[in-house]
């Protein structure tokens, strides 16, 4: 059976929002069976040799399906896609689009979202500068979401894909004050559309039930 490597402690600011859950959402939309190796973050569980073999960077989410190892969510998220069938059209021209918004959510949009968290976690007030400058890449790349997004229910294609849940994660875990989401409203109603869907509803549910904070 599959082994899905997700957080069974992390810390508190974290717990909610992190990246196993889309590998979770995933799975309960594709209605795979799996089971959970729950790793305690703060007892070091991701720093083994033993855990390296399948996260070369010590970190959450990986897998372990009959012997194939595979760690970074979104090559997780097209893996289970192809192999379900599910989540990704079965043609090659579908299926570029699909790759095309895997990589966009990572490598576009995730960036600057999370370079401001991480700057509003640390600074000490003197980063005025430093911060205007990530705000205005964060209004920059959610300006050019809200124009793609304007006459689309889902980012990649017609259908809701696993680019939706990797897109719909990375604005809902990247965006701790919605006054940066507010001016963007075709933005605002595909996060919450995607948010909506009952496999993330069950997913958020029973993580928050099994997950502890320390
Ligand atoms: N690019 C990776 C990033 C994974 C990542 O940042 N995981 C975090 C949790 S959300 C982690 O394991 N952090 C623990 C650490 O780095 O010690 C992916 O998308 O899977």
């Amino acid at each position: 059976m599959l082994k899905m490597y997700g957080f069974s402690k992390v810390n508190l600011a974290a717990r909610g929002h992190t990246r196993d859950l889309r590998v979770l959402w995933a799975l309960e939309e594709m209605q795979l069976p799996f089971q959970v190796v729950g790793m305690d973050h703060p007892a070091h569980d991701l720093n083994t040799d033993a855990y390296r073999q399948l996260s070369p960077f010590e970190q959450i989410p990986s897998i372990n399906d009959d012997g194939l190892m595979l760690s970074e969510s979104a090559a997780i998220l097209v893996y289970l896609a192809k192999k379900s069938g599910l989540l990704i059209p079965g043609n090659l021209a579908g299926e570029a689009q699909v790759v095309r918004w895997c990589f966009a959510a990572m490598n576009s949009v995730e960036p600057p979202l999370l370079s401001l968290m991480v700057l509003d976690w640390t600074a000490d007030g003197s980063c005025g500068k430093h911060r205007d400058f990530l705000v205005g890449w964060v209004d920059r790349v959610l300006t050019n979401l809200e124009r793609w997004l304007a006459d689309r229910d889902f980012i990649a294609t017609k259908n809701f894909t696993v680019a939706d849940i990797l897109m719909a994660h990375v604005l809902y875990s990247g965006i701790k004050d919605e006054r940066l989401i507010a001016p963007y409203p075709a933005v605002v109603s595909y996060r919450d559309r995607c948010l909506a869907r009952p496999a993330w509803k069950r997913t958020i549910e029973t993580y928050c039930a099994r997950v502890e904070a320390g």
